[in-house]
């Protein structure tokens, strides 16, 4: 096997989901496709014995058959995935309405499933082998907040993906790209950090998600050595990366920090505003408690005031569904 069929062949092993899947055999199927000339030599006469009854035209050879059928199976799968992705469009136009999200992004095996599971309370795989996670997941931050952050995990990157692979997985980048914030996860313990850091950039910079705002974090602080040496460590990272963090993902402390940084972030395009609800609506009160931090409520003859703080287009959905601005 060369690099591209072992990393084909962990993807395989671990894609979930029905796009993931179709895509990693597309990758595969093309990956295959001008190989097998020399697959039929090497298998001998025998690889081109087989006479054709069947669907093969006349003096066509067993490969071109091979290929003929590896171009309608790529179609299909190409047509599935059109389909799924519509679909997923949709989904995510859905999620965006006044939906913070961030996505965990980074090198294959520096923590992103571990603090992904730490920042939600979810049980998301976490293992000690590369690529443990191949397709996007998401969770709520968790204690949920307001507003309410969606937390997706990646597929870890690693340096020269072959390129058919770059094209095929895009979509599970997907949620990166969506994501208003990324947490860029760095193995800070790694000795090769600083080139997996680079990677990591290249790729987003190559799917186009350079603009998007991203915290650096960099994990694994525990791992690097003693106490004196993680200090030193820590001082050296954050004069090299303003604004970034550095800590373990093993440590609860640092991952209520963490969970407070981004909260920061989101709440800083939150506004204040009154609502009114008439007696009549009172089941918009559910919706405004999901959405919004209620500051103070009130009650009169005619219904409820709130003054709340939440996301602008929170406010604008709650006005759509009948809740008014109160005086
Ligand atoms: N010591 C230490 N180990 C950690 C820390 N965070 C994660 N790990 C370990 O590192 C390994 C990889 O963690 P994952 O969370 O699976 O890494 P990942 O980034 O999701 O990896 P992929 O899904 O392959 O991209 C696991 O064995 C974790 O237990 C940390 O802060 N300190
Ligand atoms: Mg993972």
């Amino acid at each position: 096997m060369d690099r591209t069929m072992v990393i084909l062949e962990i993807f395989h092993r671990h894609a979930r989901s029905r796009a993931a899947r179709a895509q990693v055999e597309i990758a595969r199927l093309g990956y295959m496709a001008p190989r097998l000339r020399e697959a039929a030599k090497l298998a001998g006469p025998q690889g081109r014995q087989r006479s054709g009854t069947g669907g093969r035209g006349a003096g066509e050879s067993h490969t071109e058959l091979d290929r003929r059928k590896i171009r309608d199976r790529i179609a299909e799968l190409q047509m599935e995935i059109d389909a799924m992705g519509t679909e997923r469009q949709t989904q995510r136009a859905r999620r965006q309405q006044g939906v913070a999200s961030l996505a965990l992004v980074g090198y294959t095996n520096a923590g992103k499933s571990t603090l992904m599971r730490a920042l939600t309370g979810s049980e998301v795989l976490v293992a000690n082998k590369l690529f443990a996670t191949l397709d996007t997941t998401v969770r709520v931050l968790h204690p949920e907040s307001v507003p309410r952050v969606l937390v997706s995990d990646t597929v870890g990157f690693i340096k020269k993906l072959p390129h058919g692979l770059v094209e095929s997985f895009k979509s599970t980048l997907d949620e990166a790209l969506d994501a208003s914030l990324l947490l860029h996860v760095i193995d800070a313990s790694d000795p090769g950090f600083e080139r997996q850091r680079q990677v990591t950039d290249d790729v987003l910079a190559e799917i186009g998600a350079q603009q998007t705002p991203r915290i650096r974090v960099f994990n694994k602080i525990d791992q690097v050595g003693d106490a004196n040496r993680q200090l030193e460590v820590e001082a050296q990272l954050r004069a090299s990366y303003p604004g970034c963090v550095v800590m373990s993902a093993r440590r609860a402390d640092d991952v209520a920090k963490l969970r407070s940084l981004i909260l920061s972030f989101f709440q800083k395009g939150l506004v204040e505003a009154e609502l009114f609800v008439p007696w009549s609506a009172q089941q918009l009160r559910r919706d405004i408690y999901a959405r919004c931090e209620v500051l103070a409520e009130s009650a009169d003859e005619s219904g409820a005031r709130f003054r709340v703080r939440a996301q602008p287009s929170d406010i604008g959905f709650l006005h759509e569904c009948g809740a008014t601005a109160a005086s």
